[in-house]
């Protein structure tokens, strides 16, 4: 038996998608999979404890989502708690851990050495948790499972992951408790793709999911919406890198939506790059049940785009948002504040061309999380000693360190970059501000614990976060 648990209880609930994929792939190989659920339980330890104290599984698999929360303000680092719960566990039962997940492999190797995991899988889980259960029942050959690592001696060795292609996945969707997931999380996640060829600057996709995409056939997709439809869950979140990339894959699976009827009963959202998009995808996607895209625009200055290594320009943004108010689709422009070689003239060029081309909100966080392995690190690495460079900030001590939150914000900004942009912003509903540490806001654009959300929730809101926030302030 595979036990797999849930360790990541963030409010608002969001479903750990991956766990359903995951577990209809091992039953589908004839394995029986167990999950432990810590957001839904009441008492995490006593769930534990319960749940070992009559079950012992071969095999228990840990999912770790978010390794931090990505928000300068907080700088919440979620690892030491990981090597708690595995401590706590290890209490109850001797059965080898495997860690796996998004946020997880970003760091595999770090984190298994840090958390002393047993074993970790970075990258797709759906056949390397096979592989590895089989290799604990026979021969024990850890080097033939893709993206392992695992402890040899004292050392961790790793192996490379193979990112499948075709991507098949079960569209059953029913290990994990999606409608209380529904009801406390006010969306559902889908996919209809995994990678993504574009280099953006602070992108950790790129090595977590590969550089290139592999796509879902759109039947594959459309029968898992039906999946969840008939569990009355009719909001939905695309959980793609981005939706639009490949575009034809994109419109493809619009196509079957409207071939079905789906577009008339759902409704879902899509985290977008500014290209490739146009009028045709713009306007099948409303028909397919889009109702909200979220652009990684990253700013409205042609020089910044360049240096988020962006592909589009500023034309292009004014064009997606066109297309999207012409098709009644609801738009959301992300913008990134502070990256090399902002200055607050190219900060005041981005939030005076955003006003102009009225998104319904655009976000504006101050600070570009630095993640090892992309060309945002080896840019903060060529500036010299990371210790000494005013752009590195961070809220630990001792020599920098990747593995914890470790921001880029450029020292042009000046003393208060916080309050430099909420300056230029002037008060415009459209934007989600940045928080100015020194006259913090009781409400913010963080998701992570973040109770107007959970309460908009509970009283029925449904939708992307950023939809149901801009709702409540305007
Ligand atoms: C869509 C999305 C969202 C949506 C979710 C919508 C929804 N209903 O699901 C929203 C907007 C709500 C969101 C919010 C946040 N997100 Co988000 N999100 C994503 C995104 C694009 C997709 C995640 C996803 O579901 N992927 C699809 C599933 C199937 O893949 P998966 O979880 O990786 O699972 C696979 C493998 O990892 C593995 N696996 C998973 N579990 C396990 C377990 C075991 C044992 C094994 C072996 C393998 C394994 O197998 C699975 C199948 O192959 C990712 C980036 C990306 N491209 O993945 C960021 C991402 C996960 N988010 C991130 C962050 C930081 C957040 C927030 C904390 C932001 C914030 N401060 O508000 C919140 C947290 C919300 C929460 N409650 O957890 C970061 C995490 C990075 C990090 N430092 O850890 C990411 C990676 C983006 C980034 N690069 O910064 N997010």
């Amino acid at each position: 038996m595979l036990t797999l648990i849930n360790t990541n209880t963030m409010q608002p609930a969001i479903a750990p998608i991956g766990i359903d994929y995951i577990a209809g792939a091992a039953r589908q190989a004839c394995i029986e999979v167990d999950l432990v659920d810590l957001c839904l339980a009441d008492n995490k330890d006593t769930t534990l404890r319960d749940y070992f104290s009559k079950r012992n599984p071969e095999l228990i698999g840990l999912s770790f989502r978010n390794v931090d929360d990505c928000f300068w303000p907080s700088c919440q680092w979620f690892v030491p708690k990981l090597a708690e719960q595995i401590k706590a566990i290890r209490k109850l039962t001797d059965v080898p851990i495997v860690l796996g997940g998004v946020g997880f492999s970003i760091f595999a190797q770090q984190i298994v050495e840090y958390t002393k995991a047993d074993f970790g899988i970075r990258g797709d889980g759906e056949q390397a948790i096979i592989e590895l259960y089989e290799q604990l029942q026979g021969r024990r050959h850890f080097d033939k499972v893709a993206g392992l690592s695992w402890w040899e001696d004292d050392t961790v060795r790793t192996n490379k992951p193979t990112w499948p292609e075709p991507l098949s996945l079960s569209t059953g969707r029913d290990t994990v408790d999606n409608v209380t997931y529904f009801n406390r999380g006010g969306q559902l996640g889908i996919e209809t793709k995994r990678g993504c060829g574009h280099n953006c600057i602070y992108c950790a996709d790129r090595i977590s999911k590969g550089t290139f995409v592999r796509v879902r056939k759109p039947m594959e997709v459309a029968d898992e919406a039906e999946t969840l439809l008939t569990k009355g869950i009719n909001v939905l979140h695309i959980c793609d890198s981005e939706f639009n990339v490949a575009r034809n894959h994109a419109y493809a699976v619009c196509e079957e939506f409207v071939r079905r009827g789906l577009g008339k009963q759902l409704k879902w959202y899509a985290y977008m790059a500014v290209v490739p998009f146009d009028a045709e995808l713009a306007a099948i996607m409303r028909k397919a049940g889009c109702v909200g895209i979220d652009f990684t625009g990253d700013s409205g200055c042609e020089v910044m785009l360049r240096a988020y290594h962006q592909r589009h320009k500023k034309q292009d943004l004014a064009n997606a948002v066109r297309w999207c108010k012409d098709n009644g689709i609801t738009v959301m422009i992300d913008l990134i504040f502070g990256g090399p070689g902002e200055t607050p003239a190219s900060v005041r060029e981005s939030i005076n061309f955003i006003k102009q081309i009225n998104p319904d909100c655009a976000g504006a966080p101050l600070g570009v999380r630095i993640y090892p392995g992309t060309d945002m690190a080896i840019t903060a690495a060529a500036e010299g000693p990371m210790e000494t460079n005013p752009n590195i900030k961070r809220k630990y001590t001792g020599p920098v360190d990747l593995f914890r939150p470790t921001f880029y914000i450029s020292h042009l900004l000046g003393p208060n970059p916080a309050r430099l942009i909420k300056d230029f912003i002037a008060g415009d509903k459209r934007f989600f501000e940045p928080i100015d540490e020194a006259n913090a806001a009781l409400t913010d654009h963080n998701y992570n614990d973040n109770t107007e959300l959970v309460d908009a929730i509970k009283t029925g809101s449904r939708g992307a976060y950023w939809h149901i926030l801009h709702k409540l302030r305007t």
